[in-house]
């Protein structure tokens, strides 16, 4: 039986893909730099450091700036990001989550988060989901972003779970091909076109359930 589901969180949580499509595009406007989705499409599950390297490759500016005008403008994003999901709010979770936290905790199968966001603990919080999960892995400290494994071994490490009992969660192809590399069960959330025919995959979180990882797992 597994021991751990470890939580992708933009796009399997909740949906923070619009607050990042718009921060970015405001701050891309101002280099003069047009964004449309998608570019937007590339940058799901992406850190904020390569997500700004691919629009101002996008954008023909990818030598323009020193390395501390590139921190600036990496900053002023995350500023239009955070002053944007301060309402966040449990209305934003999607369907099912609540539930299926609900149902892990009562069968002792340890919550983690594995998100590449920086912001993931304070999301988390708006949402009010917070006190379910036993770590939230800071992706500051891996060295690869996804599709490397870090973010989720450095996630089952925190819970003290070994990778082969753990599912990981996620709705990004880059995300599905971590877990694999870290040598976890992957369900995705999206289409199989996507995500690929070889794993498990629901079209909404609302039929991930605690029955439905169980018949995963056993198959
Ligand atoms: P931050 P996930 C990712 O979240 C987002 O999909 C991606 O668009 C964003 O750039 C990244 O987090 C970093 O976010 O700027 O808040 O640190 O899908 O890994 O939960
Ligand atoms: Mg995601």
């Amino acid at each position: 039986m597994f021991q751990a589901v470890l939580f992708d969180l933009d796009g399997v949580i909740t949906e923070t893909s619009e607050y990042h499509y718009q921060a970015w595009k405001m701050l891309a406007s101002g280099l003069g730099i047009k964004l449309n989705r998608a570019v937007n499409e590339q940058l799901k599950g992406v850190s904020r450091e390569d997500s700004l390297k691919i629009i101002l490759r996008y954008g023909g500016r990818e030598n323009d700036f020193s390395e501390s005008e590139f921190q600036a403008l990496a900053a002023k994003k995350n500023n239009y990001y955070v002053e944007s999901i301060q309402n966040v709010s449990p209305k934003d979770l999607f369907p099912g989550i609540a539930a299926l936290l609900e149902e892990l905790q009562t069968h002792q199968i340890k919550i983690a988060l594995a998100s590449a966001s920086k912001n993931g603990s304070f999301l988390i919080e708006r949402l009010g989901i917070k006190d379910y999960f036993d770590a939230i892995a800071d992706p500051s400290q891996v060295e690869h972003g996804k599709p490397a494994p870090d973010i989720f071994l450095a996630a089952a490490s925190k819970i003290g779970v070994s990778p082969d009992k753990c599912i990981g969660v996620e709705d990004a192809a880059a995300g599905i091909a971590a877990i694999k590399a870290a040598g976890m069960l992957p369900v995705g959330v999206g289409s199989p076109n996507v995500l690929g025919e070889d794993i498990a995959i629901v079209t909404t979180t609302a039929a991930l359930t605690f029955n439905y990882l169980k018949k995963v797992w056993s198959e």
